[in-house]
């Protein structure tokens, strides 16, 4: 079997908080594999790819417009179960109620903005990875 990949992004608000570090800290210590990484400033275009299935909830606009406030960090990842492993170390969706010891229950919390300001992205399945790795690699 290859061994599993996932896309994680370190999102506006990490970068802008010098959180990258941090969190590409706790991925490695977990004992994934960094195979690529890139600083990239995403066009509305390839956020409206990336975020196709949240097309037309209340969220969608201000997520899209929190996306292009500044640069994020694409990472693909590799390792075993991947996919959900980190999606454990980011923790929930919504910061406030994160666990303690995830990234988000750690790092985030409500700014009292439209959308949930949460640091990180992790695909949710073997066929988004496979489609956001395409989005954000290409
Ligand atoms: P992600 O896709 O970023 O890894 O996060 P997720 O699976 O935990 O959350 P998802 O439901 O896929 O939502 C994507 C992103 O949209 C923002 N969001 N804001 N009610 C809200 O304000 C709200 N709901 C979702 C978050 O940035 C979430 O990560
Ligand atoms: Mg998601």
């Amino acid at each position: 079997m290859a061994t599993e990949e996932t896309l994680v992004l370190v999102k506006p608000d990490g970068v802008a908080r010098g959180l990258t570090g941090v969190i590409l800290a706790r991925i490695e210590a977990k004992g994934y594999a960094l195979v690529d990484i890139r600083l990239v400033e995403p066009d509305r275009e390839t956020l409206a790819q990336h975020y196709a299935e949240h097309e037309g909830k209340p969220f969608y606009e201000p997520l899209l417009e929190f996306m292009l406030s500044g640069p994020s960090v694409a990472i693909r990842l590799a390792g075993n179960r991947v996919i959900e492993g980190f999606r454990s170390l980011a923790g929930t969706t919504d910061p406030t109620t994160a666990a303690p010891g995830t990234i988000r229950g750690d790092f985030g919390r409500d700014w009292g903005l439209k959308v949930q300001q949460n640091l990180v992205h992790g695909s949710d399945s073997v066929e988004s990875a496979e489609r956001e790795l395409a989005i954000w690699f290409a």
